[in-house]
Formats: C-alpha cells, structure tokens, sequence
C-alpha cells in the first residue's frame, strides 16, 4: 500500500502491548493491537485538550466576573496569532486521526489474496458457517495465523458480525454478499478431558450446551465471543455464537471432518436433535408445545393443521421435507412465512434425522 505510512502506524508501540485493557477484551487478531492504539491515542488526545480548556473556563468565569450593577464592555479585541495556532494545531491532530483511521479501515476492507474462505449465513436468530464439502455448523472454526475471509449473507433483515477480540466487525445486508477479513493471532486451548466429560455429563438432557456456562464448546476448545451487533428483532441478544482457532490446518480439517455428517455411534433421533439445536431450528420452534415465531415440534408429527391457504394438512415425511426445503410453499395457518429454506444445506440424512427427531416428540399414534 503506502509504505511510509504505514510505518507511521506505530510511533509510539508501547501503547500496542497492552494485551488485556481496561477498555479491551484480549488481542487475539492482527487487527486487535492497531485498532487500541488508534482508539487509546484519539482518546488521550481527547483528554489532554477537554482537560486544560474546561478548567481554563472555569478558572476565567471567576477571575473575570464582573460586580452587579458594571457596565458591560462590547469591543472585544483579538489576537491572529493565537487563532491561527489553535486553529491549524488541532486541524492537523483531526487530519492525522482521519489518515490513521482511513490506513486501518482501508487494510481491514480488503481481504488478502488466498485467504481461507468461510461462508456466513445470517438468519433471525442465528448463524450458520459453511465450510464446504455440505459441512454446516454453527460455530466458526479456523486456523491461527491464517488469514480468513468470510463471506457473509442474511436470509432476512439486517444483521452484523461482531468477534470482539479480533475488533472485526461489518453489517450484513440482506440481498448482497458482505465480506470481512482477519487474521487470528491467538489459538484455542483445549480443555483436560476430565473436564469435558464433567460438562458433557452436567449437559445431558438439557436444552443442548451452554457456552456461557462453561467457557468451552463441546468438543473441548476455549473460544472467542461472536456477537450479532445490529438489532434484529426479537431474540437478537441471543444471536451469539463461538470462535474457535486451531493451531493447525490439520486440526480444522479434523474437525471439520468429524462434524460433516452423522457419526456411526449416533442415531438418527439424537442427530436430529443435534441439528435442531445446532441449525437454529430451536430460535423459531420449541419442543415443549410453547408457541415461538414457529409451531412447536411437539406433537407436531402425524397431526393434522389448517394451512394459510385454507386447506388442511397432514404432516408426514413429505410434508416435513418440503417445509424444510421450500417453506413458503404451504404456510401454517396463523403464522408469517419467516422461515429461511435449508435448501442444499441439509443432506438426506439430516432431513430424514430431523423426522426421527420429530417423531420422537410426537405421541401421535400414527407417529412412530
Ligand atoms: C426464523 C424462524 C424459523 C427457523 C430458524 C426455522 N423455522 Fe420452521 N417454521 C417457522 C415458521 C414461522 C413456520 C410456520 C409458517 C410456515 O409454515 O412457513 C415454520 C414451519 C415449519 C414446519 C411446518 C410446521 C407445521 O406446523 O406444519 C416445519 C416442519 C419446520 N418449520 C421445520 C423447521 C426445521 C427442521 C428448522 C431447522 C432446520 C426450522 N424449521 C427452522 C419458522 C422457522
Ligand atoms: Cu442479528
């Protein structure tokens, strides 16, 4: 870009070593320790003049303060010199901060070439990654020191993808593709197998895991926050999820590898439940019989239920797979067509998962 610029970037690199702030999460992308230094110089810039001038005003309200009854002067002289000085001085600090901001917003704008491309889906309420190969999952996992570009889309309104730590963040219009870039500095570490097994035995039966709780995912790895930063609607403070980063490519592929399709030791039930959980289905529809923005799934196999259109509906195999698919082609009756379609996003084996899972809950006769 522009080399002598950039070296300006850094004059004081002191500041940039700060790795947990009072402000900041820690630095965990190359982003992270410009973006402080940028902000902690505006800042103290910002101090070091609002200081002295407020209690320069305060000091002339007391000195100046004229007796009641005291003729008020109207000429008031000036001074050129003193103008111009404070004047031009800030102009030039505004310039800079512009220049300063304009370097890291233009880097952070433009993903390198060859970067590790991950897509994001953005949906009321949720997110889903996809790495390729029909591998979708809720979580972005990624390799340290790599940069990663992701290529965002929403399904609905407006959202925005926030990873604190790396101080990346961009909206994500519906009808276009949104990219962003960063380069993860910081890896995961792994948390002791005990541990894991701990959690894992705590969550069981449960409303699938709770990040929050354990500050790991259920595969073992610390993370990063995710955070939608646009409001969304009704459940956006719940639109979160995690990023993990690996130490190697061979971890991620790994883990990608594992989480592709339904493991041998799972059935279908338990793997629809999983992608229930994992694929947002659970934002919109509940296992309980509780009405969300969708009808519950509770009971909801071999029922019978009125559509929008006025016909009536039996659901079954076919009917599940088409409300996945194309959910706008029969809409329940009492409900707003909100549903994304999963389209090439769910393998046969996952719809047919989900039915099992469906079935599951379901104490229709015909069901089972
Ligand atoms: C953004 C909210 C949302 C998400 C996410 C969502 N749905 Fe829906 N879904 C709805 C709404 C609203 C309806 C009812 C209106 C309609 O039929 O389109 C519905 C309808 C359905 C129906 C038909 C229900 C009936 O009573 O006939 C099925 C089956 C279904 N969804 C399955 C799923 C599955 C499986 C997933 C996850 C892979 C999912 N949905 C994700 C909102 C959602
Ligand atoms: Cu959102």
């Amino acid at each position: 870009m522009i080399p002598a610029l950039t070296n300006l970037t850094r004059p004081m690199p002191f500041l940039a070593d700060v790795e947990e702030s009072f402000w900041f999460p820690k630095q965990a992308s190359s982003f992270a320790s410009e973006v402080d230094w940028v902000y902690d110089f505006i800042l103290y810039i910002c101090i070091a003049f609002f200081v002295p001038m407020m209690a320069f005003m305060v000091w002339t309200v007391f000195k100046y303060t004229k007796k009641k009854g005291t003729k008020a002067e109207s000429q008031v002289t000036h001074n050129t010199p003193l103008e111009l000085a404070w004047s031009i001085g800030p102009s030039v600090l505004l310039v800079w901060m512009f220049v300063q901001g304009s370097i890291s917003y233009l880097d952070m704008r433009t993903p390198p070439e060859g970067s590790y491309d991950v897509g994001v889906q953005a949906f009321k309420w949720g997110w889903t990654m996809d790495y390729g190969g029909g591998t979708f999952h809720p979580e972005l996992h990624i390799v340290k020191d790599e940069p990663t570009k992701l290529s965002m889309r929403s399904t609905d309104v407006i959202h925005s993808l926030f990873i604190p730590a790396f101080r990346a963040k961009k909206d994500i219009v519906p009808g276009r593709y949104n990219y962003m870039w960063f380069k993860p500095t910081v890896a995961s570490e792994q948390v002791s197998e005990e541990e894991l097994a701990k959690a894992k035995k705590q969550s069981e039966g449960g409303d699938g895991w709770d990040y929050d709780k354990y500050q790991f995912t259920p595969d073992g790895y610390t993370f990063f926050d995710l955070y939608c930063t646009e409001y969304c609607g009704t459940n956006h403070s719940e639109m979160q999820t995690v990023v993990v980063v690996h130490e190697t490519q061979e971890e991620l592929d790994a883990w990608i590898k594992a989480n592709s399709s339904r493991p041998d030791d799972q059935t279908p039930a338990e793997w629809g439940q999983l992608l229930y959980n994992r694929r947002g289905c659970s934002g919109c529809h509940s296992n309980d019989g509780s009405k969300l923005v969708g009808p519950s799934f509770k009971d909801l196999y071999a029922s019978e239920h009125a559509l929008a259109s006025g016909d009536s509906v039996v659901v079954d195999d076919n009917y599940v797979r088409e409300s996945i698919i194309d959910p706008k082609a029969k809409v329940v009756a009492g409900y707003q067509p909100v549903m994304p379609s999963y389209k090439g996003q769910l393998s046969d084996d996952d719809i047919e998962s989900i039915i099992a899972y469906l079935k599951s809950l379901s104490s229709n006769a015909d069901a089972k």
